[in-house]
């Protein structure tokens, strides 16, 4: 760029510029920390982002979960919860906004997503039976084993390769699909759990198309199909921008059509409904309903609900709708974009295309030296916390956890360190500011050492495990 002529951030990628569909009525003022400070607080943590206390945090990537900002008419729905232990108005409002948008006619609440997950596995799972599924997610496999399932990956093998250009990272290989109800029988499959997109894989969307043939192929089988709807909305997108025959579609009715192919959701609302708390899980069946209403008051609460204050049903009824809005979608997935094509362009491996919710560094092209038992994802988000107080998350071998069989760390094929963007909260010269940090942590990427894990819990490991540096490789 000439200094004389400045040009706009559109011009310098070529295109027109887009701005945010919101303007900022309150903000919450963050400070800048020192790197003494943001060592010592990383020592006390185990150098695990999970354990740092957010006001030593600068900018927060950790998680799109929860930390969304909400709009000034959810603000305002939220005085209007009806705090009534029973018969809410304000679950009505709920279930209304969710049976609209998601199409399915029987809602229950829950807290947040694993509580929706628990539930549906408690209820449909039955001992031994396999669960196919576009990659596994963390709490969403353990609440399928915790139920005497066992999770199997379906997803298409461009979903392990961080470089794959493939625009449906996310779909299921049918192949594979077909080869697990072969070998086990249909009555074997507990059912089809699909995501879209797919948190692990780099938030990647699937097809309508795939969606399509999965339903026709579990059609003649009987098994049934259940979506975590959680980036639903993000997945509808990516296929407005990139499936033939949709791009006049709205996200809106793309959100619609993908429901129409499955027998029930659950969804995590802290994600793609702009709210800090919440879930539901909503079904087409009437039995199945009445078990899971039955089961929600055992450990959520009442079914009108399920965990939730009234007012936090209020701002997800508002916030489901505003979800599915073309041009909130737009400047969500956009600003994403923007962060990583600034990465690309410096020669920072990440996984690609870039998806939905977040930016995935690829630690094995990153830190090529780091054997993935000395912790390169966890190592990278440590290292990015301390060069600027940026906290990311790992999201490799201390996610994938051991396996319950062997007892084996589980090396997943992916090792990243996520840097998740929250929706509507940071604006383009924090992305920069990211940018600029995650380039000065690969400037220096030969000179860093992997971690040692010192503590490990059973559960999740990688919430709360402790970590010191290695000296030596
Ligand atoms: C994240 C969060 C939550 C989540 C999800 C998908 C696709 C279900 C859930 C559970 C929070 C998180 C959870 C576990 C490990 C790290 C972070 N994802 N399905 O940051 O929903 O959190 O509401 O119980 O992404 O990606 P909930």
């Amino acid at each position: 760029m000439s200094r004389e002529h400045p040009e706009t951030m559109g011009q310098q990628f070529g295109r027109r510029s887009w701005a945010e569909p919101w303007k900022i009525k309150m903000v919450e003022p963050i400070t800048t920390t020192d790197r003494q400070t943001r060592e010592r607080a990383l020592s006390e943590a185990g150098f695990n982002t999970f354990l740092l206390r957010s006001e030593d945090v600068y900018i927060d990537l950790l998680t799109d979960s929860g930390t969304n900002a909400m709009s000034d008419r959810q603000w305002s729905a939220m005085l209007l919860g009806d705090e009534a232990y029973a018969g809410s108005s304000s679950f009505y409002r709920f279930e209304s906004a969710i049976r609209e948008t998601y199409g399915y006619p029987r809602v229950v609440p829950t807290h947040q997503g694993r509580g929706a997950e628990h539930l549906l596995s408690q209820t449909v799972i039955k001992e031994g039976q396999i669960v196919p599924g576009n990659m596994y997610f963390t709490t969403t496999r353990l609440h399928q084993e915790l139920a005497g399932g066992v999770f199997a990956d379906v997803i298409i093998d461009e979903a392990h390769d961080p470089s794959s250009q493939h625009p449906f990272k996310g779909n299921i290989d049918l192949d594979k699909l077909e080869a697990l109800i072969e070998r086990h029988g249909a009555e074997g499959i507990a059912y089809v759990s699909l995501a879209g997109t797919v948190n692990m894989a780099g938030g990647q969307p699937y097809s309508v198309a795939n969606a399509k043939a999965l339903r026709e192929l579990c059609d003649r089988h009987g098994i049934q199909i259940y979506l975590d709807a959680t980036r639903l909305a993000e997945n509808a997108y990516l296929i407005q921008e990139r499936e033939p025959g949709y791009a006049d579609k709205s996200v809106a009715e793309i959100v619609r059509e993908l429901c129409s192919y499955t027998d029930g959701a659950w969804m995590s609302a802290k994600k793609d409904a702009l709210v800090n708390i919440g879930g539901w899980i909503a079904v087409n069946d009437e039995d199945l309903f009445d078990s899971l209403r039955n089961l929600v008051v055992v450990y959520e609460g009442l079914h009108t609900y399920g965990g939730m204050a009234g007012r936090d049903m209020e701002a997800v009824a508002v916030g489901t709708r505003e979800a599915v809005s073309d041009d909130h979608q737009h400047q969500r997935v956009m600003q994403v974009r923007y962060l990583g094509t600034l990465l690309q362009r410096w020669g920072v491996p990440i996984v690609e295309p870039i998806g939905g919710h977040a930016i995935f560094l690829d630690a094995t092209r990153f830190y090529p030296h780091i054997p993935q038992d000395h912790f390169p994802a966890q190592t990278l988000a440590a290292e990015l916390y301390a060069e600027s107080g940026v906290r990311g998350m790992e999201r490799g071998n201390v996610s994938a956890g051991r396996d319950p069989e062997t007892g084996e760390h589980r090396y997943p094929a992916l090792e990243l360190t996520r840097l998740a963007i929250p929706r509507r909260v940071y604006t383009q010269a924090h992305m920069d500011v990211v940018a600029e940090a995650v380039k000065a942590v690969h400037d220096r990427r030969t000179a860093t050492r992997g971690l040692r894990m010192v503590y490990e819990p059973h559960y999740l490991r990688f919430f709360q495990a402790r970590f010191e540096r290695r000296e030596e490789a």
